[in-house]
């Protein structure tokens, strides 16, 4: 029985991962840290709760005395680092909580995990380091960091510091860097559900600039098998870049969402830019898929129709979020 530390397990990612998993492993044992931010929802892990190897505790990852306590209580020999503020427009409205949880709490796990001895550690880190590519071209594990934004920063600071202790003290450490994920559970300031949550209200789609911008995307579920290949079989000290070489324009992907759902593309509404907005991201994932054998298995087409589904069907999900404190986000990014 491997007893594992993941944090920030209540958010999209992080939920999609702990579902998915228990319903693969017996060997695992999650002990889910997740100080239930804006970001974080209980509701994400109904499915496996009650499951006996399933332990959820709230807390922020900053704190070094209730991080301690669950390592000697629960005996962490492995982590898998999910916990971050995610949201890249956020991080221009104010960097504090982003340099808070993203680099001061991923130091308190390394530290805390190197005096238990911990056997694995995996910082699941994101494309947006590597900053932003022109027309062609693609990001290798070896392209420079290069940071544009509060959040990509700090993440990128998360990196770097993984990385010295995994060269200081020997310490195994494992980066994975992957592009932009959709589906279910996704908190809707993300772009695809954003989009989809205002077409079925019939409001306004806010398009940053020209909408030419281009995101790599990769279904949630690609992504975490892809987590768990290399937790299980990645070679420390190594980055894995992880993506499903699925390149789109954000006009693209929104005139699809808004042909799945029948709507009019009268909703689209051109707006002012994003500050310092990245152009162009798109992976190489061939480390990942000729070292590990990992690939993909979800296509954009299907997927993307499976995701718009889900939040059709989902409504008391996000109703509940958009109805409470989500709404005043929205007022200060969109202005209505
Ligand atoms: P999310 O915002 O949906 O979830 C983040 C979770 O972390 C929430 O449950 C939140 O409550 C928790 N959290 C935040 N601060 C915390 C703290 N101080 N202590 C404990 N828990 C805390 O984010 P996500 O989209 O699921 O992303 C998960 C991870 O994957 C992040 O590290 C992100 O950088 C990375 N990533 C995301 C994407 C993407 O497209 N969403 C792509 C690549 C990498
Ligand atoms: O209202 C919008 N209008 C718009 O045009 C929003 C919210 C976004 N966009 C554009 C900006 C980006 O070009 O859509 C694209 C995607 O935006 P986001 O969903 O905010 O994602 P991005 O900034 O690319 O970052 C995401 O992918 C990498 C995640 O939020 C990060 O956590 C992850 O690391």
């Amino acid at each position: 029985m491997k007893n594992i530390l993941v944090t920030g397990g209540a958010g999209f990612i992080g939920s999609n991962f702990i579902n998915h998993i228990l319903d693969e492993r017996d060997d695992y044992n999650i002990i889910n840290l997740d100080k239930l931010t804006y970001a974080g929802n209980l509701e994400n892990l109904k499915s496996s709760e009650g499951n006996k190897n399933y332990h959820f505790v709230k807390g922020d990852i900053t704190n070094h005395e209730l991080v301690d306590y669950l390592f000697n209580q629960y005996n962490i020999k492995y982590v898998i680092n999910f916990a971050a503020e995610s949201h890249v427009d956020r991080s221009i409205l104010g960097s504090e909580v982003f340099f808070q949880t993203n680099v001061i709490g991923t130091n308190v796990l390394l530290e805390t995990s190197r005096r238990y001895d911990v056997e694995k550690f995996l910082q699941v880190s994101t494309d947006e380091v590597y900053g932003s590519l022109g027309e062609t071209g693609l990001f290798t594990e070896k392209t420079s960091i290069s940071p544009n934004s509060p959040y990509s920063s700090s993440k990128a600071s998360a990196d770097l510091l993984a990385m010295s202790f995994y060269e200081t003290y020997g310490f195994p450490v494992l980066i994975t860097r992957c592009s932009n994920n959709y589906g279910p559970l996704q908190f809707p300031e993300k772009l695809i559900p954003l989009m989809i949550l205002n077409s079925l209200a019939d409001k306004k789609l806010p398009v940053y600039g020209d909408g030419l911008n281009v995101r790599d995307w990769i279904y949630v579920i690609d992504h975490n098998k892809a987590i768990d290949l290399v937790f299980e079989k990645g070679r420390v000290g190594e980055v894995y870049n992880i993506g499903a070489s699925q390149e789109m324009t954000n006009i693209e992907i929104i005139k699809l969402v808004l042909n799945i759902l029948g709507k009019s593309e009268d909703l689209i509404e051109f707006v002012k830019d994003r500050p310092g907005h990245d152009r162009r991201y798109a992976i190489d994932s061939s480390k990942i898929q000729n070292e590990l054998g990992w690939k993909p298995e979800y296509k954009f087409e299907e997927a993307i129709v499976k995701t718009v589904e889900w939040y059709k069907e989902n409504k008391n999900w996000w109703e509940r979020i958009i109805s409470g404190a989500y709404q005043d986000y929205y007022k200060t990014q969109y202005g209505k």
